[in-house]
């Protein structure tokens, strides 16, 4: 394992400013009430380490915060991710696992420039990322028609997206960048039509519902992980929305279409057993969009829960 295998580091992150809709930011409050920490230190064996109380960064709103090149919210999502970095890098530096709740996705700007820094630093290599989503995130400011953040992260993750102001992302640096060569995509099937363009301008690798559906889950995991190469670290950042939302209503953006629990569960599976797993994200879970099917959200909390206890390892014997 590149980690200590009874050591994790949990960041609970109640951001919600990368898009439009409120409740977002309980997602962390709500999976850790429903015992999921409790849950990885008595069953599953692991220290925790971090902070464990959910932070709301509401001492980093700025007294003003109008659009950038398109962006909402600008200076708000920067400092905070900003702030998520140095605590990923801190936990990832001391060799340990690290989890993050969530929040909406623009916060794995944060948890992956601190991995991927952190992971340079540790153990000299450039980690990859599973990205299991029904959105591939990746618009630039320019190409986005909606300004949200959350649908950016991978862009700034790459460098397709550049800024120089410290305030504006521009904190993002060479060392905290990811390649788009070391990045897979799983679970899409709301793709905009720029990013499209830019999925195929940098041969960026993507398995689509379609793909799943064609080869099923453990092909397209065999392939997914092969792409990365064995002895890569991995980077996990799990959008609950990758899962159908029969599995997920209470989710800001749903699509229809999408993966079984027990798929989202085996993606988790799969990545756990390479034994090559540094990092885990869990977000997009919003305890406030409940549906008729799941008044409580009890359904979308009971599915997080279970796929990050399958990404520490709980289902392998
Ligand atoms: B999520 C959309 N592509 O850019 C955009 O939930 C949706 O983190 C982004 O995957 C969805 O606003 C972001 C239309
Ligand atoms: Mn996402
Ligand atoms: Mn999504
Ligand atoms: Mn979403």
């Amino acid at each position: 394992f590149l980690t200590r295998p009874d050591e994790l580091g949990v960041v609970a992150v109640g951001f919600s400013g990368g898009q439009t809709k409120d409740g977002v930011d309980d997602g962390p409050t709500v999976l850790i009430e429903s015992g999921l920490l409790e849950q990885i230190k008595t069953e599953l064996g692991y220290k925790i380490f971090g902070d464990q109380t959910v932070q709301l960064f509401k001492e980093l709103i700025p007294a003003s915060d109008p659009d950038f090149r398109g962006m909402k919210k600008a200076l708000h999502a920067s400092a905070v991710t900003r702030s998520i970095a140095a605590q990923t890098y801190e936990q990832s530096s001391q060799g340990r696992m690290v989890l993050t709740l969530g929040g909406d996705h623009s916060i794995a700007i944060g948890t992956i420039a601190g991995t991927a820094k952190a992971t340079r630093e540790r153990l000299n290599r450039e980690i990859a990322v599973i990205w299991v989503d029904a959105h591939t995130d990746i618009n630039t400011p320019e190409t986005s028609d909606s300004g949200n953040i959350h649908g950016m992260p991978v862009a700034f993750l790459t460098g397709l997206a550049k800024e120089d102001n410290e305030d504006y992302f521009g904190w993002v640096k060479e060392d905290m960048r990811i390649s788009v060569k070391k990045i897979v995509y799983i679970g899409l099937r709301s793709v905009d039509f720029p990013e499209r363009k830019i999925l195929k301008e940098n041969g960026i690798k993507a398995f689509s519902m379609f793909d799943i559906d064609r080869h099923g889950i453990g092909r397209v995991m065999e392939m997914a992980l092969a792409h990365i190469g064995s002895d890569t670290p991995i980077h996990l950042s799990f959008d609950v929305d990758a899962l159908d939302p029969m599995w997920a209503p209470s989710t800001g953006t749903p699509v229809r279409g999408g993966l079984t629990l027990r798929e989202g569960d085996y993606i988790c599976e799969s990545v756990h057993s390479t034994g090559n797993l540094v990092a885990v994200d869990l977000v997009e879970v919003n305890p406030r969009l409940v549906t008729a099917e799941d008044a409580t959200a009890n359904e979308t909390i009971r599915a997080g829960c279970s796929l990050v206890r399958c990404a520490l390892g709980e289902t392998l014997l």
